[in-house]
């Protein structure tokens, strides 16, 4: 999809058409006050203050109406330049405009505005000539925004548009932001009963539902597996610790706006962990390690809390109670070049096993000229970031590098995917760490007897199972591999009296065979079964009519095929085995 923000004209487009926004809003809600109205990627959007009106999706078309009206009556755009002082006293009545022109730098004497008409707002532009520019438009969505993303604040309305040079462009991208709705993973998942969330739970907290379950156990299986064949040593620890265990670590200096509230029981003050790398330490800590046992590598299905913002949290993306598929690596420094070239290689075989081709990798480095963010060590920042470089040229991954994005305690390797709707998200990360491992006093004794401080490499490969379901529905469209999908298998007699018995044989020895099978003995047409067995996207359906109990065969559709194949048990048996080793 097209990123508007980036592209110049479209920009200046969709900025002018935030302003015929506003423009409309005020001829229809005479007491509105407007916040800011930036382009973003998939458009624009303007936060606006309408007292304690609370705008539905219903209210779009009106606001639509009035702009078409604006638009066509071809008003002038005209730039305003005026003084910090004549800025304040033209929008003296408008506290928002007031707290963005007393944020404007004192040096810059001249502010500019943008008049159209009867409305007129701050802007630094540019802007198209005449409101008919904005033609193709349209208003995408409503939502609430706390003004300046604070909670604390009052709610703002906040409405999406989007505007095009032509028809074709905007029915084009419309069409495309349709097809991204019936990938998201929240229809997906609600479409096939993998998860849910009550009010009662809270926000942020999907409950998985028998279906998404079993999707999580598989990957589990499936990690599990190839973890272990690496030497990882796979551990539980509680998803609480003390505030003492996150002040050694450093995440309560450094992390406690992302972390819930403590609670205090007993004599002892207690955090749900955001994060499991300080319980991992102590695991490493409690076994004195020489040399020649490194690398120890520490895995857990860990659940974590962080407070994520309300607006932020999203499905199984976005979530306030996580699973991550982690492990944190101990690692002699010589190690560190081999043992990163794993993790890559582990992420580049698991996206091989899930077909998953649009992803980008990202280096995230320290800016070697802020010494208050990065602790001082020069020679080993630049030592770990040329590995890490290094590892990457030899794989013959492309990767961009983002400079000063690296964490405080080292540079990180970042993969990025884009869901269907809304910005990139990272899914597997490998983290170097020069600092923990010295907070917790972690130690090898080296081959000279000395004492030394091992380096962590924490990674986590499908990131958190939550945010790796939500991307593989949507890669898939709901469509999971057959070693993946909840249900596998569908048996559907044509018709209960005469086939019923034979299906449910059918079925029991396929549930023998421990395949996940349901059989759908309802009384409904053929037809009807079948056409839920594809929304429902079952691998395979299984039909059993007369010909199939005569001859003592099954015949079966896969799902996506028209084609409708008979077959004997034991080949279909043998069809299934087949696909569903990887
Ligand atoms: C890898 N301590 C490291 C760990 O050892 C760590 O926590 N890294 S992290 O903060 O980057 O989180 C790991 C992964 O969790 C991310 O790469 C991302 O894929 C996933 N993740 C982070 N926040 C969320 C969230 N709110 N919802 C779902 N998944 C998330
Ligand atoms: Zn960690």
């Amino acid at each position: 999809m097209i990123n508007i923000k980036e592209n110049e004209k479209l920009n200046v487009l969709n900025h002018s058409c935030a302003h015929l926004l506003a423009h409309a809003v005020k001829h229809l809600y005479k007491d509105a006050k407007f916040w800011v109205g930036p382009v973003i990627e998939s458009g624009f959007y303007y936060d606006i203050d309408l007292g304690d009106k609370v705008l539905t999706e219903d209210d779009l078309p009106q606001i639509e109406k009035e702009m078409k009206k604006i638009s066509k009556s071809d008003k002038l755009i005209k730039r305003i330049e005026l003084t910090k002082e004549e800025a304040l006293d033209m929008f003296k009545d408008d506290p928002y405009k007031i707290d963005l022109i007393d944020r404007m730098d004192e040096s810059s004497t001249i502010i500019s505005a943008y008049k159209q008409d009867d409305f007129i707002d701050l802007c630094r532009g540019p802007h198209m000539n005449t409101t008919k520019d904005m033609k193709y438009f349209k208003l995408i969505k409503v939502s609430g925004a706390y003004y300046k993303g604070d909670s604390k604040n009052k709610m703002l309305q906040r409405i999406y548009g989007v505007c095009f040079e032509t028809e074709e462009d905007l029915n084009n991208y419309l069409n495309e932001l349709e097809e991204a709705k019936l990938r998201d993973h929240r229809k997906i998942g609600k479409d096939l009963d993998i998860f849910m969330s009550h009010d009662l739970v809270g926000k942020g907290m999907p409950l998985w539902l028998p279906n998404g379950a079993i999707i999580r156990k598989q990957l589990e299986n499936y990690i599990y597996d190839k973890e272990r064949k690496m030497g990882y040593l796979h551990v539980y620890t509680p998803c609480v610790g003390t505030v003492d265990l996150y002040k050694t670590s450093g995440h309560w200096d450094h992390y406690k706006e992302n972390m819930f509230p403590s609670m205090k029981v007993d004599e002892e003050e207690f955090v749900l962990r955001p994060m499991n790398c300080p319980h991992h330490m102590l695991v490493y800590g409690n076994e004195i390690h020489s040399y020649r046992d490194l690398p120890i590598r520490i895995g857990e299905f860990a659940t974590d809390f962080r407070y994520e913002a309300s607006g932020a949290v999203k499905g199984l993306e976005r979530v306030r109670c996580m699973c991550q598929n982690d492990a944190h690596l101990f690692v002699r420094p010589d190690q560190i070049g081999e043992e990163f070239k794993k993790v890559v290689e582990l992420i580049l075989d698991v996206y091989r096993d899930f077909g998953i081709k649009n992803y980008k990798f990202r280096l995230s480095m320290r800016d070697p000229l802020d010494k208050e963010k990065y602790f001082d060590d020069d020679d080993m920042w630049n030592e770990a970031e040329n590995k890490l470089r290094e590892v990457l040229d030899e794989f013959g991954c492309e990767y961009t590098e983002a400079i000063g994005e690296a964490a405080f305690y080292g540079p990180k390797l970042d993969v990025e995917v884009k869901p269907a709707v809304g910005p990139e998200v990272t899914l597997s990360t490998c983290q170097l760490d020069f600092l923990l491992p010295r907070r917790f006093e972690l130690t090898y004794v080296d081959s000279d007897g000395s004492k030394k401080t091992p380096v962590v490499l924490h990674r986590a490969i499908f990131g958190t199972f939550d945010r790796f379901t939500a991307f593989i529905l949507e890669e898939t469209k709901g469509a999971l591999p057959l070693w993946l999908s909840p249900i596998q298998l569908n048996v559907i007699p044509v018709n209960n009296e005469y086939h019923l018995e034979y299906a449910t044989k059918i079925y029991d020895l396929l549930k023998e065979k421990d395949y996940r099978v349901q059989l759908d003995s309802r009384n409904e047409k053929l037809g009807y079964k079948m056409r839920e067995s594809v929304m429902k996207k079952i691998p395979y359906s299984i039909i059993i009519g007369q010909k199939e109990v005569d001859s003592n065969t099954i015949s079966y559709r896969k799902y996506g095929s028209e084609e409708t194949i008979t077959t004997n048990l034991e080949d279909f048996k043998n069809l299934i085995e087949n696909e569903i080793k990887l």
